[in-house]
């Protein structure tokens, strides 16, 4: 017999389908593990979908995306990438929407929240990033999500006001957020500056320091450090029971076996954003081809170290969506 908690848990998705809910009208749409796992209130991870088209080249962003999935399996949890495919946003991909995405690449739009209206009414193929991604999860109630590195303020964003939208929503959308932290390609401390500014609670995995994506250390100090899956749940639970409507950013260090190669990326990192500098090139266009560069510079060392680093965090991941799960019960 279902629990009372098991049915008011399906009254509560029956209460996202009311007749107003994007979800009834068919402009979402939900894979079938989706939909089971959350209306019985098993452990979801949501996973964003920019890093397969534009974060990596095919076919290795297809292979680490069917990995990372896996990981998350295996580790108790039902995954959930999210992406727009012919004007219809989709929560949780079949094998074969995968492959198109990821065959994409970066013909399918780079969908940030403000993009997100226009590649739907266009009926266009859109990947979404760390904003739009928790649009999503945070719609049909998935208070977990995966992802490598989230956007931060760029370096100069005091002249240039690049700050990217990952920040803003972290402060308006309760999710939960598992990063390597940001890449050096960014300013680090005025990111975490504006992540206090917009109320996001900054929580670092087993350490006191902010990890800066290819390294553990980037100098910069966390206001709360949490040390297991069991922690960070409480830390999700406490924060949605209070309706604080703000995300976390739980920031995990890469594996220790791939910071070796962590001080010769940064400086490919310095020589790429003199290249970016020189070419102008700005906006949403400028993280891509940050991180392109870099690992042309580095003969290929940095999409090794970003593969791992995601599949550590989906580890993570999952491991914190099954004792939030349990906590839930
Ligand atoms: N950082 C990475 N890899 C990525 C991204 C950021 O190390 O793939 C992607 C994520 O989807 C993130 C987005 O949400 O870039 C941020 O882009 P922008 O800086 O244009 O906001
Ligand atoms: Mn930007």
């Amino acid at each position: 017999m279902a629990s009372s908690s098991a049915l008011s848990r399906l009254s509560n998705l029956h209460n996202h389908l009311n007749p107003t809910d994007p979800l009834s009208k068919g402009l979402v749409k939900l894979s079938p593990e989706v939909t089971e796992a959350l209306s019985r209130g098993h452990a979801v991870v949501a996973l964003e979908s920019t890093i397969i088209s534009h974060g990596m080249p095919f076919p290795k962003n297809l292979e680490t995306a069917k990995e990372v999935e896996a990981i998350v399996i295996e580790n108790g949890a039902v995954p959930a990438t999210v992406a727009i495919l012919d004007g219809i946003p989709r929560i949780g991909l079949s094998t074969e929407e995968l492959e198109r995405l990821a065959k994409l690449g970066s013909k399918a739009q780079k969908t940030a929240r403000r993009d997100i209206a226009h590649v739907v009414a266009m009926r266009a193929n859109g990947a979404t990033t760390v904003s739009a991604t928790m649009f999503f999860a945070s719609m049909v109630g998935i208070p977990v999500f995966v992802t490598g590195g989230i956007g931060g303020v760029h370096r100069h964003g005091e002249h240039t006001m690049d700050i990217s939208s990952d920040l803003t929503e972290l402060g308006r959308t309760p999710v939960a957020v598992i990063s390597a932290g940001v890449k050096s390609i960014l300013d680090i401390p005025r990111t975490l500056e504006y992540l206090e500014t917009q109320g996001v609670c900054v929580a670092a995995y087993k350490t006191h320091e902010f990890p800066a994506f290819f390294t553990e250390s980037s100098g910069c100090k966390v206001p709360c450090r949490v040390d297991s899956p069991e922690d960070c749940a409480r830390l999700i639970d406490v924060n949605m029971k209070l309706k604080l409507g703000s995300g976390i950013l739980i920031a995990v260090p890469t594996p220790k076996e791939h910071t070796a190669s962590g001080s010769l990326i940064e400086s490919a990192i310095q020589s790429a954003l003199k290249e970016a500098r020189d070419k102008n090139i700005v906006g949403n266009a400028e993280t891509p081809f940050l991180l392109a560069r870099v690992n042309e510079l580095t003969g290929g060392m940095s999409l090794a170290s970003n593969i791992a680093l995601v599949k550590n965090n989906a580890l993570v991941g999952a491991r914190i969506s099954v004792a939030l799960a349990q906590l839930r019960q």
